[in-house]
């Protein structure tokens, strides 16, 4: 909005004319968004409190949750309303892309909040959301994105993969894209979701995510750099620079509230809608397999997941891990909680490293 209200006056105060660098609104929409997320997190803390909307920790997990009883949850109300808000505010809203990941983050966090709500109720006694519903409605809102992307392409390459180290295989997938598209949006969703089990270890590596991929959406959008690094050029994917600049700003400032001990945690509104939109992004500005590397940790946290369940279901019970995903494992090990989410934190950095490295080595 203030893209529209103060652009046009740029003839009369030249200063305005700052409002055409992309670059300018990603840093002013990222500081915004820190900044909604600094103001409002002690105010929703204390009104989730005050509503008892808190965690209830199950008993067969490991023995040092016992104590964060009681936290509040739903953290994502935060991170959703600090994104949002600075996305509106600074991006260029004629650009159809905006609304796509706009679209990908409120309907998958429309789905975490009933599936917060219910789990809140069930608690109290009411009847809860199935798991199969809740995948149905995933798929669902991942399929009408998938759909839209399909029938109105950026260009001839929109069904066409980049292949990380390869410049010439770009393997042309047709329609099985629209499969390909919503296995990618309600996989990373889920990836986030699976990995949010200890303080801060889901939001650090969803950071480090949307720091490469504002790098990655900015490239992509400007033909001449996209021409010299030889990566497919989408117009119109420079503006969702913006909307990842907005992920760290209300991704840092969540992380403020969240860091061990963490006062709040973000719910499945959060971590189904961070997902989403990450996916998304990929999709867009056609880094969807570079998606694997740089989102690495949800993809390690997800194995371990699969790992675990066909261990368990094909050998009798038998498992691999000492219990999945793979941060409880190295919890029942007997490493301390923070020693485990920074060594994540790690590992996030350099799978983000190898993956910008992949613009050069290829
Ligand atoms: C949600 N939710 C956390 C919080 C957060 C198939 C199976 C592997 C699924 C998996 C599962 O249900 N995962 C999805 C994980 C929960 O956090 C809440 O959920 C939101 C995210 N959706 O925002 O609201 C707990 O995680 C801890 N937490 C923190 N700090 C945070 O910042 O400490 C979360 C955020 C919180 C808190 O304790 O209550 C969760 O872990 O439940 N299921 C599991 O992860 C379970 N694993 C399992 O059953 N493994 C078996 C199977 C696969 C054979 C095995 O290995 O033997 C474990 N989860 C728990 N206890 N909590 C089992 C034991």
């Amino acid at each position: 909005m203030l893209y529209h209200l103060l652009y046009p006056l740029r003839n009369q105060y030249s200063l305005f004319n700052v409002f055409r660098y992309i670059t300018f609104r990603a840093a002013y929409a990222t500081l915004t968004a820190l900044l909604l997320s600094f103001l409002l997190g002690p105010f929703l803390i204390r009104w989730l409190q005050r509503f008892s909307v808190e965690e209830n920790i199950r008993q067969d997990g490991p023995g040092g949750h016992k104590n964060k009883e009681g936290t509040p949850t739903m953290g994502g109300i935060l991170i959703l309303f600090s994104l949002i808000v600075p996305t509106l505010l600074w991006s260029d809203l004629t650009n159809r892309y905006v609304w796509v990941v706009l679209a990908a983050t409120v309907s998958f966090g429309i789905i975490g909040f009933i599936d917060d709500y219910v789990k809140l109720s069930k608690w109290r006694g009411l009847s809860g959301f199935s798991i199969r519903i809740k995948f149905n409605l995933q798929i669902l809102a991942a399929g009408g994105i998938a759909l839209y992307l399909y029938y109105f392409p950026a260009n001839s390459y929109t069904t066409e993969l980049t292949v990380p180290f390869f410049k010439n295989c770009r393997p042309n997938l047709y329609w099985f894209y629209i499969p390909f598209a919503i296995l990618l949006i309600v996989g990373t969703s889920n990836g986030v979701n699976l990995t949010d089990g200890l303080d801060g270890l889901a939001i650090v590596p969803m950071i480090i995510a949307a720091i490469a991929f504002m790098g990655l959406c900015y490239l992509a959008g400007h033909a001449n750099f996209a021409n010299y690094l030889m990566i497919i050029n989408v117009k119109g994917a420079g503006e969702l620079t913006i909307f990842c600049g907005t992920m760290i700003g209300a991704g840092l400032g969540f992380l403020w509230f969240n860091t061990y001990p963490a006062q709040v945690f973000m719910g499945d509104i959060g971590s189904l809608s961070l997902g989403a939109a990450l996916g998304t992004v990929a999709l867009i500005s056609k880094h969807e397999l570079l998606l694997f590397l740089i989102g690495g940790l949800f993809v390690i946290e997800t194995v371990s997941v699969i790992i675990q369940v066909c261990s368990y279901r094909l050998f009798g019970g038998k498992r691999v891990f000492n219990m999945a995903p793979i941060h409880h494992h190295f919890e029942l090990k007997g490493w301390a909680e923070p020693k485990i989410i920074v060594r994540f934190w790690i590992i996030s950095i350099i799978l983000a490293l190898l993956s910008l490295s992949t613009l050069k080595l290829r």
